[in-house]
């Protein structure tokens, strides 16, 4: 007989055990339990369960070889249930999304999918730094750069992207996004970005108006 789905705060103690405890498996069992879909899964589970890792490890109770693994087993069942999406033929002003100086891929993954899953063609730049950033934003002319840090360093450099893209491709609208702007709910326009979102699925209407107010 087929189990209830359980509440997504039950999901959450289970996906955090089965990833301390480097279970692929139950972590896998953890999203068909859910009857969530992957996006759902990705954004209300599987983020917090992270996050909680991650605090975990700040207070001493969680080993970094934990979060380790936690990311690549993330990672893993990421590619598992979101498959890459064809890029959808729509016409918009040119957007790509990147991780600025960071190697915590997880959040740009997921916000990727929510864009594209909306029907919005996406470039995806990966991890990269400020001046290569800047001129693949330059060759494919782009018009909305969405860019994802972890690390606060990471998005305190997001001020010397912002003027780099003032002088070599002025005009063009910056989002940020990631912990550091989730604890800092100022940070994103102390950096001279043009909006934030704390969710993955708060970027689209965020797009929309950008779009709606290009020149
Ligand atoms: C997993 C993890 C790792 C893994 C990453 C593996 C991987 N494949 O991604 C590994 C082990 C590699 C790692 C390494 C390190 N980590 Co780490 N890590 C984490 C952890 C636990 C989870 C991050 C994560 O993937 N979350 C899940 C994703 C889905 O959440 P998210 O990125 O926030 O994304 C959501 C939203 O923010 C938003 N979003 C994200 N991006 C964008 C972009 C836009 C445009 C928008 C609109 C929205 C948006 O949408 C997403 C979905 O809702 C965090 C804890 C935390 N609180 O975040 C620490 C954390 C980020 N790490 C930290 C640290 C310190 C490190 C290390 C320096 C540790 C070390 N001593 O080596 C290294 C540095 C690596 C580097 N140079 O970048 C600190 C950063 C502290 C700081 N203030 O800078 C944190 C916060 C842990 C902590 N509490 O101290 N880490």
């Amino acid at each position: 007989m087929p189990s209830c789905p359980l509440e997504t705060g039950e999901l959450i103690n289970l996906l955090v055990a089965a990833l301390l405890e480097l279970d692929r498996n139950a972590a896998r069992d953890c999203f068909q339990r859910s009857a969530l879909v992957p996006l759902a899964f990705a954004e209300t589970v599987l983020a917090p369960a992270l996050e909680r890792v991650g605090t975990g490890w700040e207070r001493g109770e969680v080993a970094l070889s934990q979060v380790y693994m936690s990311g690549r087993i993330s990672e893993e069942l990421l590619d598992e249930i979101l498959p890459p999406q064809q890029l959808p033929d729509t016409s918009h002003p040119a957007m790509a999304v990147a991780v600025l100086d960071d190697f915590h891929p997880l959040g740009k993954r997921i916000v990727s999918s929510v864009v594209r899953a909306s029907g919005f063609r996406l470039a995806d730049y990966g991890l990269i730094g400020v001046d290569d950033l800047v001129r693949r934003a330059q060759n494919d002319g782009i018009r909305i750069l969405l860019v994802s840090t972890l690390m606060l360093p990471a998005a305190l450099r997001v001020r010397e992207l912002k003027e780099c893209l003032d002088r070599d491709l002025p005009g063009t609208r910056l989002v940020v996004g990631g912990a550091p702007f989730r604890l800092h709910p100022d940070l994103w326009w102390e950096v001279g970005a043009d909006g934030t979102s704390a969710t993955a699925s708060g970027v689209v209407p965020l797009l929309r108006r950008l779009i709606a107010e290009l020149p």
